[in-house]
């Protein structure tokens, strides 16, 4: 009729559900729906078969998997064919009415591709028993990558001990947020917890106890190359921390040839920290870390070995300075990259270090000369990303010497633009640690990651375009049903609106 509006059409969009959110997405208003006869395809066995298993547990369907198959199945995931803009972590996926293909040039990208349409289906197809469905997708198309290469957990497993069965269900875990790298602090002075064969007493005296005097424990070599295998298949690196010179009492009550004084102090069991330090005078020092890291470097297919380098109150600054000065050729003798806590900033760090930033406090001078010399930065602030802080005043786990981190703080904040003189590309990335003091259980490790890590991992991986609290509150809400559906201790923060089946 002349003269009359047309009548709007809705745009379509998507069900805002998805965490990290995309780069981009594309609605078309269609629904996909799996039937009983529905077909994977993959061009990556590991990824067909992860989502394939996943899948399967809760439709009942039978889903049978062809692994480079020319013709595509109902659900196909192809390293041909995606855009260029994905690079080599992204994906792109489209749903339509007839199916959904993921592509990317790597398969990790086909992996994060998975994460996302898992999310976009209903939250029981997390379940691992057989659930009714329908198992819809929404329609349209998904365009996403990472805004940062460094997307970290940490686990603390020296102050508790966690068994190789406990990291590998956190890497589950973790990989659902499209975590990259997991981190893992091996030592301190609680407890040393990997075998090292030329210097045996750590594992066997030094991981004997752990925080408030339990049985403690250490991983073999096999122990730790099968949690490299198992992140390796979740496309997660592994990046071994052996801490030094302080936190370092569980080394040096195995060997009292390590001592300045020849004296082994006992083992301990408390949380005090800054009281120990390796003799930085002591040639053996340093042939002792080259053996430790030559034998983990020999185990690491990552490019990094963390050697902490936090808090070492007992060391003078003029020894920590020829400590790390010292330390940084031994590792890169051994063919890795050096990564340290901040501190090591104190000391001129090689081009290939990467400083791990943990501070409280937005400015550190010599972070931001290392920086402007070149130094990436891992961000870590423990008063946003600690994942160890207790959520509130009334919340039991945790400590609060970084504050109280209730979800919204661990989310509002730009790692690309945080610490002043350490922004733009100086900023490698995030990663959220979690110490251990008061973490002993796998609910434990729930509690304090669940919702914080997929926060923090929406700030790394996510583009900066996409920072909105309130959006991020409802996709995080989203995955609430999820935790459900998968049993995740999660803390069910009263920032967050949780729907029904949380
Ligand atoms: C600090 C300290 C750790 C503690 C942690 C507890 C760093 C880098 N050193 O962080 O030894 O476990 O706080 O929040």
């Amino acid at each position: 009729m002349l003269g009359s509006p047309a009548p709007a059409i809705a745009a379509a969009t998507f069900p805002n559900v998805v965490v990290p959110a995309p780069a981009s997405e594309v609605a078309t208003g269609t629904t996909f729906t799996l039937a009983s006869s529905a077909t994977v395809t993959s061009d990556d066995a590991n990824v067909g078969g992860y989502l394939a298993a996943i899948l399967r547990k809760s439709t009942g369907y039978a889903l049978p998997l062809t692994v480079g198959a020319t013709t595509p199945g109902t659900i196909a995931l192809s390293l041909s064919g995606a855009p260029s803009s994905v690079g080599t972590e992204g994906y792109q996926l489209v749903s339509s009415p007839t199916g959904v293909v993921i592509r990317a040039t790597q398969a990790t990208g086909l992996f994060h591709g998975v994460q996302t349409l898992l999310q976009l289906m209903p939250a029981s197809v997390m379940s691992s028993a057989v659930k009714p469905g329908p198992w819809t997708v929404p329609g349209g198309t998904i365009t996403d990558w990472p805004r940062f290469g460094y997307r970290g957990a940490m686990l603390d497993v020296a102050r508790h001990f966690f068994s190789v069965a406990q990291v590998e269900h956190y890497i589950d875990e973790m990989a659902l947020y499209k975590v990259n790298y997991l981190h893992l602090h091996l030592s301190d002075d609680q407890g040393w917890r990997i075998v090292i064969n030329s210097w045996p007493n750590l594992a066997t005296h030094g991981g004997s106890t752990e925080v408030g005097g339990g049985a403690g424990g250490y991983y073999t070599q096999a122990d730790y190359q099968a949690i490299i295998a198992y992140a390796s298949s979740r496309y997660i690196t592994v990046v071994p921390e052996i801490d030094m010179p302080g936190h370092t009492n569980a080394a040096l009550s195995s060997y009292a040839s390590l001592n300045c004084n020849g004296v082994a102090p006992g083992l301990y069991t408390g949380t005090d920290v800054g009281f120990s330090s390796l003799c930085v005078s002591l040639a053996l020092t340093y042939t002792f870390i080259d053996q430790v890291v030559g034998e983990l470097a020999a185990l690491t297919p990552g490019p990094y070995i963390h050697i902490g380098g936090d808090e070492a109150s007992s060391t003078s600054a003029s020894d920590y300075q020829t400590f790390i000065n010292k330390v940084q050729p031994i590792v890169a003798a051994h063919g890795k990259a050096v990564m340290g806590w901040h501190n090591i900033a104190a000391a001129p760090l090689a081009s290939s270090t990467l400083a791990q930033f943990w501070d409280t406090n937005k400015s550190n001078s010599a972070l931001a000369a290392a920086a402007a010399n070149g130094t990436k930065v891992v961000m870590s602030p423990a008063n946003h990303a600690y994942l160890d802080m207790k959520y509130t005043r009334k919340t039991k786990l945790g400590q609060n010497w970084a504050g109280y981190v209730e979800v919204n703080t661990a989310y509002g904040w730009d790692p690309g633009n945080y610490v002043s003189g350490v922004t733009g590309s100086s900023v490698a990335g995030v990663e959220a640690p979690l110490w251990t003091e008061t973490i002993v259980t796998s609910a434990d490790i729930d509690q304090m990651a669940f919702p914080r890590l997929p926060a923090l991992m929406e700030l790394g991986w996510s583009q900066y375009s996409t920072h909105n609290t309130t959006s991020f509150d409802q996709r995080l809400g989203a995955q609430g049903p999820r935790w459900a559906a998968m049993g995740v201790n999660y803390y069910k923060s009263t920032q967050i609106t949780w729907p029904s089946g949380s």
